[in-house]
């Protein structure tokens, strides 16, 4: 059984400009009218979407001022919904998104104090244009709110870093480049790279990670890529890598923090319908935020 934990402020990030392949700017716009919300409704989980931000003027901007732009916009309907007190999770897109999402929840924060950030993900999203083979802004995220990158992604809403290397730390890494993992390395960011998930289980990998984000910081936040998720349970996405976490094993995990009231927000990206193979991404999605809001009774 499942009981009402607390009222959801949903925000679509319906880009992905960020990306090679811009087919999980459809991720919000699906997850709105998906049946799988429509039954966590059902199960009590009482949410709202507040906004669904889109990239304007798409064709007359570079990708860099579209994503400056949107994580701008979405920065503030997140610090918003923090100003309010309200828990908010933030439904991708690619994960660009995490620029504006993590920025907006620090603004509000800042002024108690650090924040903590656990990153689920394939990837380590940590170069910089120096770094990056492709040039493709999702794969820039973490590095920009470590304060490493362009300064027009690395200045919203507060021209400082919006996290402290000590606080951060990424779960189910498989695929990455040298460059950013130097950067991660230099400054001592805790990777949970696959090989540790799988030999020590996720559950134990997510009660330390929770150690680190909660040390020295007031609160934490948690952002997943789907595709950290191996690709048997999460076709849906675009840059997917075999050997990933099992879908029931990350919202088993995930239970650890439902109850947490240090939890700020959450977010949910890279999910591409048009990848998705029998709606099992969809789920999955609604699985993850049902995982993270919910608690058994
Ligand atoms: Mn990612």
């Amino acid at each position: 059984m499942l009981t009402k934990q607390r009222t959801i402020r949903l925000v679509g990030y319906a880009s992905g400009v960020a990306a090679s392949d811009s087919g999980c700017a459809k991720g919000p716009l699906v997850m709105q009218s998906s049946p799988f919300m429509s039954e966590l409704k059902e199960k009590g989980l009482n949410f709202q979407w507040d906004t669904v931000i889109s990239p304007k003027d798409l064709l007359n901007q570079s990708p860099l001022s579209v994503i400056t732009q949107e994580s701008q916009d979405l920065a503030e309907a997140v610090s918003k919904i923090v100003q309010d007190n309200h828990f908010f999770t933030v439904i991708g897109g690619d994960h660009s998104a995490a620029i504006g999402t993590w920025s907006g929840a620090h603004a509000q924060v800042q002024h108690r104090g650090a924040m903590g950030l656990i990153w689920i993900d394939a990837h380590l999203d940590s170069h910089t244009p120096e770094t990056s083979p492709t040039g493709n802004i999702h794969g820039m995220p973490l590095a920009c709110l470590l304060g490493h990158g362009n300064p027009a992604l690395t200045s919203i809403l507060n021209d400082v870093p919006k996290l402290k290397p000590e606080h951060v730390c990424l779960i189910g890494v498989r695929s990455y480049e040298v460059g950013e993992e130097e950067l991660l390395k230099k400054l001592n960011v805790r990777i949970y790279f696959m090989d540790e998930v799988d030999r020590r289980g996720l559950k134990e990998v997510m009660k330390e990670a929770i150690e680190i984000v909660n040390a020295g910081t007031v609160g934490f936040g948690i952002t997943i890529d789907v595709d950290s998720v191996d690709p048997v349970d999460a076709p849906g996405t675009g840059v997917s890598e075999p050997g990933g976490i099992r879908a029931k094993e990350l919202c088993d995990a995930l239970s650890l923090i439902s109850n947490d009231s240090r939890l700020i927000g959450a977010e949910i990206v890279e999910f591409d319908p048009h990848l998705d193979k029998g709606q099992k991404t969809e789920k999955l999605v609604a699985d993850l935020l049902a995982a993270i809001t919910l608690s058994s009774a």
